[in-house]
């Protein structure tokens, strides 16, 4: 085993670390304190890089992380879609746990509420600098939000030092970045306004001049027209504080890096929630056309890029080192999610999915089997493939173990530390691992997972779903209902085609209740 701990981690570690450095990865590890990134993709399959068997599509930088450390073929996102996936990775409980952990529109209350136990509390207490860069989609303020005033709560008030991110996500009004707790780039004189039930202002919508627009949407898309692309909800004002969709990724990127870069002198955890390739996908022109698919490959060249020049830079910085990198995806892919930006067509034989059944939004594989890489060099194994059963709603307590903070009684319940298996040192992962999704249901021309709640089981070879409802389908993507129960046994049939619930009722029996049980501990 290669351990070469770098100048600052001995001095972290203190003598005893340095004159034993053979001992467990872990044990030595509780005395580190590396800078902890989280680079968290949007909608990024398993299938979705070439490190997980992509072929088409290129992602040399993704690839050169997994080859530097270690990468997970049993990782679970704790959730099908974002905010309850985000939840759950910020305060170690399952979404399903609590109300209101849907998909939220860009003007929703914060879900997390300042007093909450969450992994950036957690690490703050342990003398991190904490920062979220890019997607937020956790909800802001009290009720109604002022875009114009001082904006809280936020990130600040649940355990960040520092916020530069936007609301919710790219399709959702206000298409505005906030620092902190103001709206960057806002002109007083040209005040912000948000309504997700009716128009406000005068500016165009999609609805109305679909001629305006970069690419079709369907009819929940096409409210407002942003940067020639119609969003959901309407929004006025602000003009001068818009984001351009083709420069968000590199401004977002400049925002990580002079982050790392101010605080690299002391421990720092950065949550980099990046948007690719979540729709509308509106790359940069210097990657338009850099995949062949399309605008959907085209963001996920993006997203390595830019993943190499935030590696690039913590070498640069001298800190690579000292730096544990993880980087998954918040729920599984999907091809068309409300634009027409030819994703469908240009996949080719590319599958988002890689091996699995469905993507985001369902309750199968696809939905929350996601790619997930750990790297920190020296400290975790390299080039190495493990099998261990993991889930980001681990984050908490095993990052909590690495810097050595105990958890308060009944926070991140779901919450288990998995620092051995994260650093690749172990394959023994979780025992099981809920699985969660919600129903789209569409009023009017809106569409929110407020539908029922979907929960599957995952333990050893096993998978179960609870029975629900019939067979859903949302954007072309299998839901995964049925009114009964489903077994699958993914070792043998990873593609969830075998139902086996007829044929091992008991199998099937002792699962529901397990997953029962869970539910109420
Ligand atoms: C859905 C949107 C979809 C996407 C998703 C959130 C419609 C028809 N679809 O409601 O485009 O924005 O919400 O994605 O409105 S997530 O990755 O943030 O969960
Ligand atoms: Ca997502």
């Amino acid at each position: 085993m290669k351990f070469a701990l770098s100048r600052r981690a001995l001095l972290l570690a203190g003598a005893g670390a340095a004159v034993m450095p053979r001992v467990a990865a872990s044990a030595a590890a509780a005395r580190l304190k590396p800078n902890i990134i989280v680079i968290y993709a949007d909608d990024l399959g398993y299938g979705d890089l070439g490190c997980y068997g992509a072929t088409a599509l290129k992602t040399p930088h993704v690839d050169r992380l997994a080859a530097r450390g270690t990468r997970f073929v049993n990782a679970h996102s704790p959730s099908a879609t974002c905010t309850p996936s985000r939840y759950a990775l910020l305060t170690g409980d399952y979404a399903w746990r609590a109300s209101g952990t849907q998909i939220l529109p860009g003007d929703a209350p914060a879900l997390i509420r300042p007093g909450q136990f969450t992994l950036p509390h957690m690490l703050k207490k342990a003398g991190y600098a904490t920062g979220v860069v890019g997607k937020w989609h956790l909800g802001l303020g009290d009720g109604k939000v002022d875009w114009n005033g001082a904006i809280a709560p936020g990130p600040l008030d649940i355990g960040f030092d520092y916020g530069y991110f936007m609301p919710a996500t790219l399709d959702r009004v206000p298409t505005v970045l906030i620092e902190n707790r103001r709206v960057v780039n806002l002109d007083p004189t040209d005040p912000i306004r948000v309504d997700y039930k009716a128009k406000v202002g005068d500016e165009p919508t999609g609805a109305e001049h679909p001629e305006r627009l970069k690419f079709g949407a369907d009819p929940e898309h096409s409210n407002t027209i942003v940067n020639g692309i119609s969003r959901i909800g309407y929004m006025t004002g602000g003009k001068a504080a818009r984001w351009k969709d083709e420069e968000l990724t590199d401004q977002l990127l400049g925002k990580a890096i002079d982050f790392v870069a101010e605080r690299k002198d002391k421990p720092f955890f950065l949550y980099f929630a990046m948007n690719e390739p979540h729709v509308p996908r509106a790359p940069h022109p210097r990657f338009a056309g850099a995949s062949g698919m399309g605008p959907r490959g085209d963001t996920i060249v993006q997203f390595d890029w830019t993943v190499g020049a935030l590696m690039d830079k913590l070498a640069e910085l001298g800190i690579a080192d000292d730096t544990l990198v993880i980087l998954s995806s918040d729920n599984g892919p999907i091809l068309f999610d409300g634009y027409e930006d030819q994703a469908v067509e240009l996949a080719g034989g590319h599958k988002p999915s890689g091996p699995y059944r469905s993507g985001k939004y369902s309750i199968y594989e696809g939905g929350t089997r996601v790619p997930m890489i750990v790297s920190w060099p020296g400290h975790v194994r390299e080039a190495h493939v493990s099998e261990a059963l993991v889930d980001h709603v681990d984050m908490v307590a095993s990052l909590a173990a690495l810097v050595g903070q105990a958890l308060p009684q009944g926070a991140a319940v779901d919450s288990f530390d998995m620092l051995i298996p994260l650093m690749g040192r172990s394959e023994r992962g979780r025992e099981y691992v809920v699985e969660d999704t919600k129903l789209m249901v569409t009023t009017g021309s809106t569409v929110a997972s407020s539908g029922a709640r979907i929960l599957a089981l995952r333990a050893g070879d096993w998978k179960f779903i609870r029975g629900s409802v019939e067979p859903h389908e949302f954007h072309g993507n299998a839901i995964g209902t049925l009114p009964r129960h489903q077994l699958y046994n993914l070792a043998r049939d990873p593609g969830e085609r075998a139902d086996l619930a007829a044929k091992m009722p008991d199998l099937t029996a002792k699962l529901a209740a397990r997953l029962e049980k869970i539910e109420k501990d």
